[in-house]
């Protein structure tokens, strides 16, 4: 089972439009102070790799009892040891990152007298999550995506070792003094961003119950609670079907207009449905008169296109949740027949009841995998 514990990174999202120092409004909790914002899901890291350099080749000359001008015996400079990135299906975090950023791979061993090459320093391998996506430091260039378990890259090349005086023995300089310095390391900044590995995305407005669904159909266990933002990283869990099927839902912070201007927690996890194949958009009834879940769902695909327009493109299932509530089921007559109007059938659930649930995961299923066409 895979599943992600949470934190919020060191940025206060901007969610809140009360002034500081108020204590008024409706639900408000202090929920982006304190040792709280400490968490673990780490998704962005910059780091610094510097490869070992080759060793030098050597200058040496044979000295044998009886055997004069013995001619050239320095050996060849050993390699430098590559930085190499491994996807390792262990980790879900960019974490470690936080607390060492800078490699550096070890030294070629300089040529040594009597033929003797120096030892190569040893590769350094670097674990990261699966789904992480390397770039360019500097100019943000993306140069690998480490999209599978046990995927390598070099990320930065070991010197050469230098080749020592034996090489450079010609007819007419029997005892060169020449030798070669070894190669520095190629040393590069990295941009390492993760990008959860998940089938389903699941989005919506905040407190509409996308927590709540994904905690009943899977063994994730994110927090639920009655105000916005209670999800501040994404949580991943696994849909088990008849038959060993099964797929990833990933749950992601809500979002509300103008996230794509950095409204509430903005669309900063958008990215980790960069890699989903499908939507499950998640939309109910509030107490609010301002809120319709017809224009909600137009706010959020808005918000989505505006971010992606390929992630708005994806095929979507869309959910009308919290049927056990007398006024959602009241309603959904008629705004079932709202989104028709619109080409979308709505699909009635309650996450926390569990009704409509395991029709709708058949569903999502045959999303993933349709029917091949004849
Ligand atoms: N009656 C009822 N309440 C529900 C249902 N689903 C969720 N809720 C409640 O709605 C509130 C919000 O649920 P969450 O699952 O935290 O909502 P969310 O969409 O993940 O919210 P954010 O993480 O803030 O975006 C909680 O109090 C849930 O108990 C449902 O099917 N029926
Ligand atoms: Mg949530």
């Amino acid at each position: 089972m895979l599943r992600l514990l949470f934190f919020t990174g060191p940025r206060a999202p901007n969610y809140s439009p009360i002034p500081p120092g108020s204590t008024s409004g409706p639900e408000r909790r202090p929920r982006f102070e304190g040792p709280a914002l400490m968490s673990h899901f780490i998704d962005e890291a910059r780091i610094h790799v510097r490869a070992g350099d080759g060793g030098n080749g050597c200058v040496a000359f044979r000295r044998e009892k009886y055997l004069p001008n013995g001619g050239p015996s320095g050996g060849d400079g050993g390699r430098g040891g590559s930085i190499v990135l491994l996807a390792d299906p262990q980790l879900t975090t960019l974490l470690d990152f936080r607390y060492k950023r800078r490699f550096q791979g070890a030294s070629g061993q300089a040529g040594m007298g009597s033929d003797c090459h120096g030892r190569g320093g040893e590769d350094l391998v670097i674990p990261v999550p699966v789904g992480t996506v390397v770039k360019d430091g500097t100019t943000e260039e993306t140069l690998f995506d480490l999209g599978a378990p046990g995927v390598r890259m070099v990320a930065a090349q070991g010197g050469r070792g230098g080749r020592g005086n034996i090489h450079f023995k010609t007819s007419t300089n029997q005892a060169p003094r020449t030798a070669e310095p070894g190669t520095p390391g190629q040393a590069r900044e990295l941009l390492l961003e993760l990008r959860l590995l998940a089938d389903v995305g699941i989005v919506g407005f905040p407190n509409v119950g996308k927590s709540t669904l994904i905690a009943h159909v899977s063994r994730a266990r994110p927090k639920i609670a009655d105000y916005p933002f209670t999800t501040l990283v994404p949580n991943l869990g696994v849909v088990q079907l008849s038959g060993m099927r099964s797929f990833v839902l990933a749950d992601v912070p809500g979002l509300i207009e103008g996230a794509h201007l950095g409204a509430g927690l903005g669309i900063r996890f958008l990215k980790h449905l960069a890699r989903t194949r499908a939507l499950l958009h998640v939309v109910t009834l509030t107490g609010d008169p301002e809120r319709d879940p017809l224009r909600d769902y137009e706010i959020v695909r808005a918000e989505l296109a505006a971010h992606d327009e390929a992630m708005a493109a994806r095929p979507e299932i869309v959910v009308l949740n919290q049927m056990d509530r007398p006024e959602v089921a009241s309603s959904l007559a008629e705004l079932a027949q709202r989104f028709r109007a619109r080409g979308i059938e709505l699909v009635a659930i309650s996450a926390a009841g569990g009704a409509g649930l395991p029709a709708l995961l058949e569903r999502l299923w045959t999303l993933l995998h349709p029917a091949p066409t004849p």
